[in-house]
């Protein structure tokens, strides 16, 4: 029996306003199943202790490191899309976390008011501040959301009643006339987090950002080429939860910290030593994000002796395979180079998205996969269809392909299991 335990802070969370009986009991319910789905694997990366016990502070110790910036008047912005420069977050000297949507402990506390049929993601996020059960949700200063999908743009009216949320345009179409919108809605942002701020970014300010969140990116592209080699030195779960964290850690000491954990994969890799068994299925996963702490997929993927490879996902690939221009100087030039890196992400809530169907059957080939997961969130419109052309694709391409739709229930785990032990039966022989 393991002794993690994900730390309490009952003192912290009242101040916040919390429900703190009840985040402790979801405290405890995490803590159990962090232990079972990550602790059990054998021969994990020592440098796996520093993101284990980001895990355990989740709840504590990295907000009071939010808290602390707010008291020194610096802002902590919560977002929920990869398509909010973090770059001008950083320049004001500012956080910005990633808000988690990953739970269904959350559901019905925003079934109490949204509609049951809409994504999880969603829900589960709305459901974090309606029942005052998410200590970054009560630390943030503002939301910043976005006009992405649906589901989002039309909630963050409602959640606006509980938590101030500010929203960005982002354009359906990346057409000259669509990216100057877009360039103007950079500028907005960049405007609201001054006033937050009390202050002015300067062009070294953004400079400076530009560069740590490049950094960031180079390190976790390392990261995903490590994983890339046969046998990968990494499980898939550890992989997912290191792009999980990097959505609410302090930057320089994440990079740091990925880095370390990336010359350690070096020497398993000369050394050929794995955490999954050598020989193991390998497995890509295409999709919808994760959020923090959905593990489902992973779990029952690595549950049959299979090992991920990749995710092309916003919590994958999407998030840091694209870095900003250093190259420029002045603040126009900046904006530009910022607008240039954030209309590569290749989200399905655009058309059209042909770059996301090249970009998955390269990641494909790049990561040495034998087939590729295509997952959905249910009821997430944009990307259930374009699943379509992500599987004429892989046929044209003859590769193994499935396709996942799924909640956060347990209800649907046995008939996945069984799916997907078919789909790596077919394909690991
Ligand atoms: S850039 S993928 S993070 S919007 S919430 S679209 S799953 S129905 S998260 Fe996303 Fe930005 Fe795109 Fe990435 Fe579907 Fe759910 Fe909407 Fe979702």
């Amino acid at each position: 029996m393991s002794d993690f335990e994900i730390k309490p802070y009952p003192e912290l969370w009242g101040a916040l306003g919390m429900d703190v009986e009840r985040f402790d009991k979801m405290r405890l319910m995490m803590g159990d199943m962090f232990a079972k789905s990550y602790l059990g694997q054998p021969n994990r990366p020592a440098g796996m202790a520093y993101f284990d016990n980001m895990i355990a502070e989740i709840h504590g110790g990295r907000i009071k490191e939010l808290l602390a910036a707010k008291a020194e008047g610096r802002p902590v912005i919560g977002t929920f899309c990869v398509y909010i420069p973090e770059e001008i977050v950083l320049a004001a000297g500012g956080i910005c976390v990633g808000l988690c949507g990953g739970s269904q402990g959350s559901v019905p506390d925003a079934e109490k008011t949204l509609p049951r049929n809409i994504c999880p993601m969603v829900k589960s996020a709305f459901g974090f501040k309606a029942g005052r059960i998410c200590p970054y949700f009560q630390a943030v200063d503002f939301v910043y959301g976005e006009t992405t999908c649906d589901a989002k743009k039309k909630c963050w009216e409602i959640l606006d009643k509980m938590v101030p949320t500010y929203v960005m345009e982002i354009p359906q179409c990346k057409r000259p006339r669509d990216i100057a919108l877009w360039n103007e809605e950079i500028r907005d942002f960049k405007a609201k987090v001054e006033e937050v701020a009390g202050r002015a970014i300067t062009e070294a300010d953004l400079a400076g950002a530009i560069k740590v969140m490049n950094a960031k990116r180079r390190a976790l592209q390392r990261l995903n080429g490590l994983r890339h080699h046969n046998p990968s030195p990494i499980s898939g779960k550890d992989g997912l939860l290191i792009e999980q964290i990097a959505f609410y850690d302090e930057p320089l000491r994440f990079t740091e910290k990925v880095k370390d954990l990336c010359d350690e994969l070096e020497e398993r890799v000369k050394a050929r030593v794995a955490v999954p068994a050598t020989g193991a299925t390998r497995v890509m996963v295409a999709g919808t994000p994760m959020a923090l702490p959905n593990w489902k997929i992973h779990n029952l993927v690595e549950g049959a002796g299979a090992v991920i490879v990749n995710e092309e996902s916003c919590i994958g690939t999407r998030y840091f395979k694209d870095l900003v221009d250093e190259g420029v100087t002045g603040m126009e030039a900046m904006l530009a180079a910022l607008t240039d890196r954030y209309k590569e992400i290749d989200c399905s809530c655009f058309t059209p998205n042909d770059e996301r169907i090249t970009q998955v059957i390269k990641e494909f080939r790049d990561s040495r996969a034998q087939g590729i997961i295509s997952y959905s969130l249910q009821f997430c419109h944009t990307y259930n269809i374009e699943e379509v052309r992500i599987r004429q694709a892989c046929e044209a391409e003859g590769i193994p392909y499935m396709f996942i739709e799924s909640d956060y229930s347990p209800e649907d785990m046995g008939q996945l299991q069984t799916r997907i032990e078919a789909f790596l039966e077919q394909i690991g022989g």
